[in-house]
């Protein structure tokens, strides 16, 4: 079994081939999120420098009654990503009478893992997990009669590792196949000082540069690939003018790496873009959702670092 080669990777080397072809060279970063991708960012999420986890988790503890109150009684919350969060289970804890909990994810057996625990913490809730990548087509189960409004919650700021181009597409997937009264719990983080910023994907203890140059320790594994990760070193930065933090692995040297009998080459200096975590301003916010949601309500810390919004469909 060990060569066979399933639909999923097939799909993820072409897109990976694909990338690493380009002149400027890049890779999608959903594919960080290997097992031990996973592990990695749960302790960036506890580093002093990444403020984004905590303030969001504050955010939400601080307003729960609030936002508790804009979703009101028997909704379909529908998770896109994970569902293992200690904010999902706050929200699950506060909602009244949640008529179902829909988590989205792409990966089978870490989703199957968490509905299994949810089911036992949350025997009355119905739980009905789907398999799916969110950035592209997927759809909801129909459970029409029984709730009163679909919330989708799509916590963390995820929304940043979108360009425009992607997150209006996105958004116009959303909005195509969810209710009329549909709404949105969406967490986003906001434009402020670039040291701020910088500091948060550069943290002293390295475990950010760990996480970045582990999705190359993934292509050796899964694709067969040979990239000698401590030939790249981890380079993030805030582009202002694009208003995103961006992460790059730069070639230490003059290198080659084969992967599926391609020759990929490396100039000394040479990077492969691996992550872009857009920051907005409300307004920017504002403009990118326009023609699908409303803002109804904004929820912020006293630094205004993070958001957390209210939307509904237009
Ligand atoms: C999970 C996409 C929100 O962009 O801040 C953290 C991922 N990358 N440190 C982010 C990430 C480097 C994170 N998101």
């Amino acid at each position: 079994m060990e060569n066979q080669v399933t639909g999923y990777q097939q799909l993820m080397l072409e897109e990976v081939l694909d990338g690493l072809r380009e002149d400027q060279k890049r890779l999608p970063s959903k594919y960080f999120y290997d097992e031990e991708g996973s592990k990695l960012f749960e302790r960036i999420t506890r580093l002093d420098e990444y403020y984004p986890t905590r303030t969001e988790k504050a955010i939400l503890e601080r307003n729960l009654d609030d936002i508790a109150k804009s979703i009101g009684p028997e909704a379909m919350m529908v998770e896109l990503g994970s569902g293992s969060s200690s904010k999902t289970r706050l929200l699950l804890d506060r909602l009244s009478s949640l008529s179902a909990y829909v988590p989205v994810d792409i990966s089978e057996e870490y989703l199957l893992k968490v509905v299994n625990q949810l089911r036992m913490e949350y025997p009355k809730v119905s739980i009905i997990p789907v398999f799916a990548d969110y950035s592209s087509h997927f759809e909801l189960p129909d459970l029409s009669g029984s709730y009163r409004k679909q919330v989708v919650f799509f916590p963390g700021s995820t929304i940043g590792n979108f360009d425009y181009k992607q997150a209006r597409s996105f958004l116009r997937n959303l909005a195509s196949i969810t209710d009329d009264n549909a709404t949105m719990l969406i967490g986003v983080d906001l434009k402020k000082d670039k040291d701020i910023l910088e500091a948060a994907y550069n943290d002293a203890a390295g475990v950010t540069a760990e996480f970045n140059k582990n999705i190359l320790v993934r292509l050796n594994r899964e694709l067969n690939a040979n990239f000698n990760v401590e030939c790249f070193y981890h380079n993030a930065f805030y582009n202002e003018e694009k208003g995103r933090i961006e992460m790059h692995l730069v070639s230490e040297e003059e290198q080659q790496v084969r992967l599926n009998g391609e020759t990929i080459s490396f100039e000394e200096g040479e990077s492969i873009h691996t992550e872009n975590s857009y920051k907005y301003s409300l307004e920017d916010f504002e403009n990118l959702v326009s023609n699908w949601f409303t803002v109804e309500k904004v929820w912020s810390d006293e630094s205004n670092y993070f958001s957390l919004q209210y939307l509904s469909k237009k």
